[in-house]
Formats: C-alpha cells, structure tokens, sequence
C-alpha cells in the first residue's frame, strides 16, 4: 500500500492530523493500536482553549462542540476560605469551552468514519522505517508495509515513534503529587472551574455537563485508588472546596482513578520524515488544562506545513520542531507554575520549611488575584497562546 503520511495513534492529535490532511487533499492511513471501543472510552481533559475551539470551527467539526461544549468566561482561584473570580472576556476577551476529550474522540471519529476514511484499530507490531530515507514505510505485525512520503507519530508517551529517532532525549520532571480524578452523576455545584488551594491539598472542581461533575483531588502518588471509599473522597473534596455559603452537592461517582504528574520534553519532534505531534514529543501536569490544547496546536501547526509542503513550499515544515517546541516551553512554564502555585508541598520534610512555602504560595494567589497585571496574565496563557 502507498500513501502520503502515515499517521501512528488515533489519539486527539492523529485523528484532528487526519481531518486536516484531509481538508488539504492529502492522502493519510492512521494506524491505532487499541481497539475502537478502548480509544473511545478514555477519561481524560475536559477543557479547549480558544485557538483549539477556533480550529475545530475551522474545520467544520463543531457541531458537537456546539450542542454540548460549555463556554466558560473564566475561573475561581480558592484560598483560605476566599473564592476569587478571574473574568477572561474582561481580561483579556476570550473564552475556554469545557468539553470532554471523549466527546472529542468519538465526534472526530464519527466524522472520519462518515467520511470514509482509512482508520485503521487493533493494528500490532507498528514500526516506523527509513525515516532519513526519501522513501520511508511503515510495517505492522501481520506483514503489511505502507510506503509514504512522511511518518506522523501521534502514539503518545508510550509510543514508538519517538524512540526511533537517533540520539533523541528529554527534559523532564516528576512531580510528588498526583491526581486522583471522579467522574460524578451530580449537577455541577458551579458556574466556572474552582482550583483550589488547601492546606489538607490542592482540589478542583470541573465538569463534563450540566448533569455531570469532573472534580480532582491532590493524592500522594503512591497512593492507590482503593485507599480512597467513595465516601472518603467527598469528605475531602467538601473540606478542601468548602466556603461560607456554598454547597458541593454529591452524587454517584462512575469513574475514578489517580494520575501521577510529570512534565516532559523531548529534544526535537522531527527526524528526517518523522514528525511528532502531542504526548509523543511533550507531557505537562493537567493544573494548567494543557496537555490537550498542546497536541491540538501541535497538529494545527503540523498540518499547515505538510499543507505547504504538498503546495511547494517546505520552509514551514523545516521550522515545525523548533516553532512548536517554543511554544511548548511556555506552556511548560505556565502549567508548572499553576501547579506549584495550588499544590500543598508535602515533599518539604522540615515543617517549618514547608509552612513558609504554603504562605508564599497563599501570598502568590493573593497577588495573582488582587492585580489586574496577573491575572491577565494567567487568563492570557490560560485561555491559550496563539497557535
Ligand atoms: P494520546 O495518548 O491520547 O493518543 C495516542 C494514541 O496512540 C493512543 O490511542 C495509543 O493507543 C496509540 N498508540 C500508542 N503506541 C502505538 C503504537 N505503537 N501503534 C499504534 N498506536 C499506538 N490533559 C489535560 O489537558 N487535562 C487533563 O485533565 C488531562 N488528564 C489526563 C489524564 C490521563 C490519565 C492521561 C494519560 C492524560 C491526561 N491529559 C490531560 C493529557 C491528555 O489529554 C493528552 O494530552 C492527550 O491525550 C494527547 O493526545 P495524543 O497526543 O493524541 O496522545
Ligand atoms: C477537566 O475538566 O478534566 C480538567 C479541567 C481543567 C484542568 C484539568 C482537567 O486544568
């Protein structure tokens, strides 16, 4: 089989990569290793900047977005029993829209599989060859060879792509915290996303709808998930997001697990004819609400080049890594500092130590959220950077 980018991982940012190739008349296969159920059934973001919401609409593929997306106009920062609101439209004019990465998913592949596209699920063995050749290929385990003229890893920090290219490394950093996430059958208790900073640790409350809860609770990473009862996790969230004159009204959790942190990333995300794209080349800590829009501005970016390419013109695609990877370091540093900010230091053994790194960060959020300078600041990063 020949075809002109083979795209590993129907992920996010394979799927949205196919529908752009698609829109430019470029030729694509997307090989996923999972099966169509699994890749449809994963918990994971929950909110879209502006330039990913923009994209979407772009492209036709807003529909969905449109019928269930939430438009949120800002956040609450949480301290000390104060909840202060960040009004993004006054700050900065732009919006963030809360709309699950699973409702993503299923409405990008909705639109591939109606319009005929060669997505391909539970597809072993994937390897990536001749990516410094003019003619690289792709072989999968029961033999099949797909020759193309690039190679797009979208297989994630787990996947294969990566690996292949020679001498790559990483920066990163694990975190000593992690997130233990619910999914929960209860109206939000909430109009914008609460992040919440408390002595007893950081917590959050998000949502997938208007009859759907998303909250997060800061855990130790060696924690598992059945040291925490459901009834457990309520007397936490209740403690940690509590203020005078608000109710966090409960309901059935149907989803909960706990993801460490890390941030990671890699030294290039090009090679020859590989190209990288999202948790392939790059991980941050989700406080910042990310890991989703990065994959998207990565894929926005990548398509447009391989567009130019196709068109004649290889200048954008030479420039990809490093253009993407300098935005990526500003996200790095916003997501970072958001989770340093909210997350109580239990690593800090000396207790004295570790009181004054609470009261900096309470001293941090009281700045942020006293002066108009900050908050734009946050509102402009966190509603997303230009692509
Ligand atoms: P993905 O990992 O989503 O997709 C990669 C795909 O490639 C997968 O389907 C995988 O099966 C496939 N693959 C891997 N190796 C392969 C191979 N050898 N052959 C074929 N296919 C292969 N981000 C946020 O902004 N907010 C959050 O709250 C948040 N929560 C998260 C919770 C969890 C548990 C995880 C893991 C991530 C979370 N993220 C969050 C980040 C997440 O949303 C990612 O940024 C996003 O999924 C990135 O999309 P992709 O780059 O497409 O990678
Ligand atoms: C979510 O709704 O899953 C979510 C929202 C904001 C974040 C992280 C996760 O920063």
């Amino acid at each position: 089989m020949r075809t002109q980018v083979a795209i590993i991982g129907a992920g996010p940012a394979g799927l949205l990569l196919g529908h752009i190739l698609q829109r430019a008349g470029i030729g694509f296969v997307i090989l996923e290793q999972k099966s169509r159920e699994y890749v449809l059934g994963r918990i994971r973001a929950g909110v879209l900047e502006q330039g990913s919401v923009d994209i979407l609409r772009d492209l036709g593929l807003d529909s969905d977005l449109d019928a269930r997306g939430l438009t949120h106009h800002g956040i609450y920062l949480q301290y000390e029993g104060q909840r202060r609101h960040l009004d993004f439209v006054d700050l900065v004019g732009r919006t963030v829209t809360v709309y699950g990465q699973q409702a993503l998913v299923r409405h990008l592949l909705a639109e591939h599989d109606r319009l005929g596209s060669d997505v391909r699920f539970e597809v072993e063995g994937v390897a990536p060859h001749g990516i410094d050749s003019g003619a690289p290929y792709v072989t999968t385990a029961d033999g099949e060879r797909i020759d193309c003229d690039f190679i797009v890893g979208a297989d994630g920090y787990h996947g294969v792509c990566r690996p292949a290219i020679p001498g790559v490394t990483a920066l990163e950093r694990d975190y000593p915290y992690a997130w233990l996430g619910i999914l929960a059958d209860v109206a939000p208790s909430t109009d914008d996303l609460i992040y919440a900073l408390h002595p007893e640790g950081f917590a959050m409350h998000s949502m997938r709808s208007l009859e759907v809860s998303r909250l997060y609770l800061q855990v130790d990473p060696s924690e598992s998930i059945d040291e925490w009862p459901d009834d457990r996790i309520w007397e936490q969230l209740q403690t940690r997001l509590g203020v005078d004159g608000w109710t966090l009204h409960e309901g059935t959790i149907t989803e909960k697990s706990i993801t460490p942190m890390r941030s990671f990333v890699a030294s290039t995300l090009e090679h020859g004819r590989l190209f990288l794209v999202g948790d392939a080349g790059h991980i941050v800590p989700p406080t910042g609400a990310k890991g989703l829009n990065s994959a998207i501005a990565d894929v926005a970016l990548l398509g447009r080049s391989l567009a130019a390419r196709y068109g004649g013109d290889d200048s954008p695609l030479t420039r990809y890594s490093a253009s993407a990877l300098a935005r990526q370091w500003k996200v790095q540093q916003f997501s970072q500092w958001m989770t340093e900010m909210l997350h109580v230091h239990r690593e800090i053994a000396d207790e004295s130590t570790r009181a004054f790194r609470y009261r900096s960060q309470v001293g941090q959020l009281e700045y942020t959220t006293g002066s108009r300078h900050a908050q734009a600041a946050l509102a402009e990063q966190y509603a997303g950077l230009p692509f």
